[in-house]
């Protein structure tokens, strides 16, 4: 594992800030335990990195991740679809509500991208790279490669589900991929939390603190 009290930060790194929105912030429609508490830590960090990409969860409605388009099923719940197993989610991030708003708190003016995901209705992403069928890119990785980005700092919502993901992704795209882990929260479904530490160690994608050198010098 990289020694990162011995790194600096390069212009050709990025802080990826995922899907910190109102439905996963407490009062949320998928409200993250302690969701807003990395809103500072994130403004913070944001502050160090030159580039700075946001993504946001945007839901139509009837979306194929809600447990309300299934009839009798229940959110937390997974049902069989054409990719695969779906988690079943309360209706989350529709397009155009306020749940699906940037955090007010979160002061990023010099994001330089906004990526939304999810807006198609028969396929869910949790990753900013490939939506769920895992063949339908977002486009971030074109974009990444063509502004010259080659490291990525993962922060934002959640942890479990769309940081581990797209952590995942990014790595398979070829893009280092470092986890801020106190810049995230998780879900907390049944086994989510060590699942996705063993993915991210297996994928030898490190986990860091916002305290570590690297992000505070
Ligand atoms: C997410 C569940 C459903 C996330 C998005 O941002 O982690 N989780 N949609
Ligand atoms: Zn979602």
């Amino acid at each position: 594992m990289p020694d990162f009290r011995q790194m600096q930060l390069v212009p050709t790194d990025v802080l990826l800030v995922i899907d910190m929105q109102n439905d996963f912030c407490p009062g949320g429609a998928l409200a993250v335990a302690g969701g807003d508490q990395v809103v500072p830590v994130i403004n913070q960090l944001a502050r160090r990195f030159e580039h700075v990409v946001l993504t946001q969860d945007w839901h139509p409605h009837g979306h194929i991740s809600f447990a309300s388009s299934h009839p009798g099923a229940a959110p937390f719940t997974t049902v069989d679809v054409a990719y695969g197993k779906q988690t079943l989610w309360p209706d989350h991030c529709v397009q155009g509500t306020p749940g699906a708003e940037l955090h007010p708190g979160l002061s990023i003016p010099h994001a330089e991208l906004i990526l939304r995901k999810g807006f198609r209705r028969e396929i869910d992403s949790y990753s900013a790279f490939l939506e769920d069928d895992h063949k339908t890119p977002t486009g971030l990785a074109g974009y990444l490669r063509e502004r010259g980005l080659k490291r990525l700092f993962l922060c934002g919502l959640a942890y479990d589900f769309c940081v581990r993901y797209s952590a995942v992704d990014g790595t398979t795209a070829g893009f280092e991929c470092v986890v801020i882990e106190d810049a995230t929260r998780a879900v907390e479904l049944p086994g989510s939390v060590e699942e996705t530490s063993n993915a991210l160690a297996s994928n030898h994608i490190s986990r860091i603190s916002s305290t570590t050198d690297l992000l505070t010098r």
